[in-house]
């Protein structure tokens, strides 16, 4: 084995992350928050061809999937989904009453395998606190080390996109920070009524129908739909987040294409 230098080996990081870092600083889509629906929405944006980045808080993608249901890692999906694992080759199998079971990990590690292979960039350990906000448009967001956020007296970076889509889950930490400034004018949304009790069926119909924007230039998907528009919770089951990251791609994809020229380039 050739000999290994250790600050070598210390530059290949420095180099390619920085590169890669520097080239998404102005995407075309960024997804805050790497759940089932974040990832899925960059899949299917990536695979248009639209530059998206996926900004991540944890050190691993994957939100509430790893957990499965109270900590048993597996992933329960109902069969309008089944295309969706299918095409990213996650296995599943039919367990009871139109009910499928999936390897949590397997569903995981698949989404985020696909969304990187399709061309999105991920970063992890980059907690995002606050937006850019120019012309009553949401440009951006405001980021720092997760590490640091809310510890240390350091200033965040900036990300900007043509869109930006909250897939924070129950947390909503996006459309958050337009809300503790009385932002919001929609009055479906600035009520903010937090999500309601659990009712599986309404909330997994509910996170697929409502997803969309809910400030020029910020779009809402997953949990963070309910948490936002006041749906119901609807536990470990994970189809209708991957179906709300589909519908919410295929909204912000036509509506960047349509707006064409009038938005910045990345
Ligand atoms: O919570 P999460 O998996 O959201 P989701 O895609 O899926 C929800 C389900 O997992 C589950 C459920 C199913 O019935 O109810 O909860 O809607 O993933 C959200 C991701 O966003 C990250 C968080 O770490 C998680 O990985 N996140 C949250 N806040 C921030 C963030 C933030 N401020 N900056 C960056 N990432």
């Amino acid at each position: 084995m050739n000999k290994l230098e250790e600050t070598e080996i210390s530059k290949t990081i420095l180099c390619t992350y920085h590169e890669r870092l520097l080239d998404r600083i102005v995407s075309d889509v960024l997804i805050v928050g790497a759940g089932p629906s974040g990832m899925m929405a960059a899949i299917h944006l990536a695979r248009e061809g639209v530059k998206v980045t996926l900004l991540e808080k944890r050190l691993s993608p994957g939100g509430g999937i790893w957990g499965g249901g109270m900590g048993m890692s597996q992933a329960v999906i109902q069969e309008d989904a089944l295309p969706l694992l299918d095409d990213v080759g996650v296995k599943y199998e039919l367990r009871r009453n139109n009910l499928y079971a999936t390897d949590a990990i397997e569903l995981a590690a698949g989404l985020c395998l696909k969304a990187i292979q399709a061309g999105a960039a991920r970063f992890n350990l980059m907690a995002v606190e606050d937006v850019c906000v120019h012309g009553r448009r949401v440009t951006g967001v405001v980021v720092n080390r997760a590490t640091i956020a809310g510890k240390l007296p350091v200033d965040p970076i900036v990300f900007s996109a043509k869109a930006v889509v909250d897939a924070t889950g129950h947390e909503a930490a996006v459309v958050e920070t337009l809300q503790k400034r009385r932002l919001l004018t929609d009055s479906a949304v600035a009520a903010r009524p937090g999500e309601g009790p659990m009712d599986a069926s309404s909330g997994e119909a509910f996170v697929i129908e409502k997803a969309g924007e809910v400030f020029p230039g910020l779009w809402v998907a997953g949990m963070s739909v309910c948490a936002t528009l006041g749906g119901p919770r609807m536990g470990p089951i994970f189809g209708g987040m991957l179906l709300s990251g589909k519908r919410v791609a295929e909204l912000v994809a036509s509506a960047i294409s349509h707006a064409g020229d009038k938005m910045p380039e990345s």
